[in-house]
């Protein structure tokens, strides 16, 4: 049997701007919809992520920055104190065990429905255009509705509260935040030209459609280091019925002005999210690679062999696995013994308790 950790520096320390990693191996944020009244984190959540301690960085669970910011049941939030209390057990948790861990920022725009919305209000978005797909509501799934387009006069408030947000994540003492810019939330909504119709400062050019998640960019790092700030992007994914008409043209443009801001990581959903990693009409991401400045995180479909090959290449800074840490909690441990991973059980991905979520056995492997 070959030991990976003999053959690649996969599973060595390594600096991430103020941290240093205990390896190279991250865990990508997943949704798994178990937060409690107030969109409070659950009250297993510090016993969730204190098991997979064990990656170089745990990017928690995409996390809303306001109530309108939601758009699944059960989702936590980080707009108020109860949230920080929350939170603060589970960031204890993870560096009790000598892990680290960011809190990665969101805004669904129209990914959400009236039932999840405070008031019973319309989703917003950049334009009135309308995803296919249904939402995820405490009741079952429901169809998208058409979301009301945001006014000029909003988008600050917005901006206010990534900024508050990310303040927040710090005091619940997480080591830095990831701002959601990926899978056709609000941000990645603003980017393309399928979502984004709007005719003002914030739609048409590539440089106006990028404007929001800029300005998000400079506000949040404008409040905590940059140092401390990651983004994520998935310039080629149709996740929730997005697209663009030249995704090559937009994200470069995006990815240069990001290296303004000396972000500490670009985190990038290689493919469509949780599917191929060739689409059609994609571009090569190296590109994205190459002309950021930071660390390049790469996500989406890894295993040990492909991950193995991204750092001999110099593909990538460091490999995050999503769907592998659910039934793995010591996913970095069977890696570097190239043991079996176990498979997850589909029925408790989202919302329940402890089933399917804490329950999941580590290997023996010492
Ligand atoms: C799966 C289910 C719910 C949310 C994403 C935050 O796509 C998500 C998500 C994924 O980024």
């Amino acid at each position: 049997m070959t030991i990976a950790s003999q053959t690649s520096d996969l599973f060595k320390p390594v600096q991430l701007g103020a941290i240093q990693l205990q390896n190279r191996i991250a865990m990508a944020p997943l949704t798994r919809s178990r937060a409690q009244a107030g969109d409070v984190p659950s009250e297993l959540a510090p016993e969730y992520y204190a098991q997979r301690a064990g990656a170089g960085l745990i990017i928690a669970e995409a996390t809303q920055i306001s109530p309108q910011g939601k758009g699944y049941a059960w989702t936590p939030g980080i707009y108020n104190e109860a949230q920080v209390a929350g939170w603060k057990k589970v960031t204890d948790a993870v560096h009790a065990k000598g892990g680290h861990i960011f809190l990665q920022l969101w805004h669904v725009g129209r990914i959400s429905h009236p039932d999840l919305q405070p008031g019973n209000a319309l989703p917003v978005a950049p334009s009135a255009v309308t995803p296919q797909g249904n939402a995820f509501t405490e009741t079952g799934f429901k169809p998208f509705v058409e979301p009301r387009a945001l006014e000029l006069s909003e988008l600050p408030g917005i901006i206010e509260q990534y900024k508050t947000a990310a303040q927040l994540a710090i005091k619940a003492g997480f080591d830095g935040v990831e701002i959601h810019g990926a899978n056709g939330y609000l941000l990645d909504q603003f980017l393309r030209d399928k979502t984004n119709r709007r005719t003002d400062a914030y739609g048409g050019s590539i440089e106006n459609r990028a404007r929001l998640l800029l300005e998000v960019v400079e506000a949040v790092t404008s409040v905590i280091p940059s140092e401390r700030v990651g983004i994520r992007l998935s310039p080629i994914s149709p996740a929730n019925d997005i697209a663009d008409s030249d995704p090559k043209a937009l994200f470069s443009y995006v990815v240069e002005q990001l290296n303004r801001f000396k972000l500490v990581y670009l985190h990038v959903v290689e493919g469509a999210t949780g599917g191929p990693r060739q689409v059609e009409h994609g571009f090569d991401l190296q590109v994205l690679r190459d002309l950021f400045k930071g660390f390049y995180i790469a996500n989406n479909g890894y295993d040990l062999p492909l991950a193995t090959k991204a750092r001999e290449g110099n593909l990538a800074d460091i490999v995050a696995f999503g769907r592998p840490w659910i039934a793995n909690p010591d996913l970095v441990e069977r890696l570097k013994h190239n043991a079996d991973l176990a498979s997850f059980n589909p029925d408790t991905l989202y919302g329940g308790g402890a089933a399917g979520y804490t329950d999941y056995p580590a290997l023996n492997l010492a």
